[in-house]
């Protein structure tokens, strides 16, 4: 058969115009959209012992975090940020598995995990320093186990499993997170990282948050098969949960750590979530989706489904919701002053710390840095 025969007979399709076979699997839900709780044979013992004041404690972190994140966009918007990537849509995701974390577990972040920032205990002002060019970071990854933001997509999940192999040899009891996206999971980091943990037993959790795109660019044009199967031709088991409801991402997640923690190996968790917001906020997604889209998932709300479950059962009153608005209205302005407020890094700091000992070629660049900078009559250089 000739090669002009088979094109005729089976006209090939663009890969990217086919939708995954399946769109709409199982996932693990705990609250409904409209704050129903729902029972759920396998998880409801990870959060069976949950206090109402554990709950309003959800609630909260869930509002500071969004309360955080919008006082960043408008940050950027005036010029005090050069970019934010904000979490809006996905404070359940990260809240959940957030709090589901042990305080010597380690935690490896992408750039969208202000909401597991927070509850590690991460000073939220020191978030910003990266995003508004002062730092390369911003705190102390073993202060709270709490790994530096990164941007290159998908290598961090490597760097997690490395360390939950040290974590194994050390014969703690520890365990490791990884957070990724939708669009990481395409990389061959993750690839790497998933057949290197199975393989090794790896004491980590890949907690993937498939906010339906990457910028751009939908999940149909990552995968053919719902993210979370990806792990059982690696393996190990995967499960999709509700990204947007915070019980369940803290039952999955709790469940997952555990099989960690007992050398059962690594476990994929698809946090099914949306990104509300713009990739970043050098990006405008009507360019590239729909209103409705957005509208659909707004009824979906992470917040808003746990305020109804609080005051359905009476576990939250009006004094508490009062006070929260309160609260987070003081963390905006705590936000704001710590910005204004940072100083500009030393310029000469981009020479240091390449080499141990100093190099011939660092040195001659600075010298003409120094010069450059001299130049400027009223000494302030540029
Ligand atoms: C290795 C690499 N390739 C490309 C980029 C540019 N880039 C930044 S964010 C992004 C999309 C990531 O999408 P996803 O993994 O779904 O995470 P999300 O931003 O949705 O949280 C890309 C391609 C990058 N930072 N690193
Ligand atoms: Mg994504």
């Amino acid at each position: 058969m000739t090669v002009e025969s088979t094109a005729a007979r089976k006209p090939r399709r663009s890969a990217g115009t086919r939708k995954s076979p399946s769109t709409k699997p199982e996932l693990v839900q705990l609250l409904t959209p409209e704050g129903k709780r729902v029972k759920n044979a396998e998880y409801d013992k990870y959060v069976a012992d949950i206090t109402p004041e554990e709950l309003r404690g959800l609630y909260r972190d869930m509002v500071l975090t969004r309360r955080f994140d919008a006082e960043a966009t408008s940050l950027q918007r005036q010029g005090e940020l050069g970019l934010w990537a904000s979490l809006l849509g996905q404070e359940a995701a990260q809240i959940g598995s957030g709090r589901a974390l042990r305080d010597d577990d380690y935690v490896f972040p992408t750039y969208r995990e202000h909401g597991v920032a927070w509850c590690r205990g991460v000073d939220p002002t020191n978030l910003l320093g990266m995003f508004r060019g002062v730092n390369n970071g911003g705190w102390d990854p073993n202060g709270n186990n709490f790994h530096l933001y990164t941007i290159v997509i998908g290598s961090q999940t490597l760097h997690a499993t490395g360390y939950a192999m040290g974590v194994a040899k050390d014969g703690a009891d520890s365990a490791v997170i990884a957070y990724f996206g939708d669009g990481a999971s395409s990389q061959g980091d993750v690839a790497e990282s998933f057949t290197f943990s199975a393989v090794y037993n790896a004491p980590v959790v890949f907690f993937c948050q498939n906010n339906q795109w990457a910028i751009s660019e939908p999940t149909e044009k990552q995968t053919r098969v719902p993210l979370y199967q990806r792990a059982q031709g690696f393996g190990f088991p995967g499960v999709r949960v509700d990204g947007n409801d915070v019980l369940a991402s803290l039952a999955v997640t709790k469940w997952a750590l555990e099989r960690a923690r007992g050398g059962e190996g690594p476990t994929l968790v698809e946090a099914y979530t949306y990104r509300m917001g713009a990739h970043t906020t050098s990006d405008d997604p009507s360019k590239y989706r729909a209103d409705e889209e957005r509208e659909a998932w707004e009824a979906k709300d992470p917040i808003l489904r746990l305020r109804r479950y609080l005051e359905a059962s009476n576990h939250a009153d009006e004094g508490f919701f009062a006070e929260l608005e309160t609260e987070s209205e003081a963390l905006g302005r705590r936000v704001r002053e710590a910005v204004r407020a940072m100083p500009d890094p030393d310029r000469f700091a981009l020479f240091e710390h390449a080499y141990a000992d100093g190099h011939a070629l660092v040195d001659e660049e600075r010298a003409e840095f120094a010069a450059y900078q001299a130049s400027f009559t009223d000494g302030e250089g540029a």
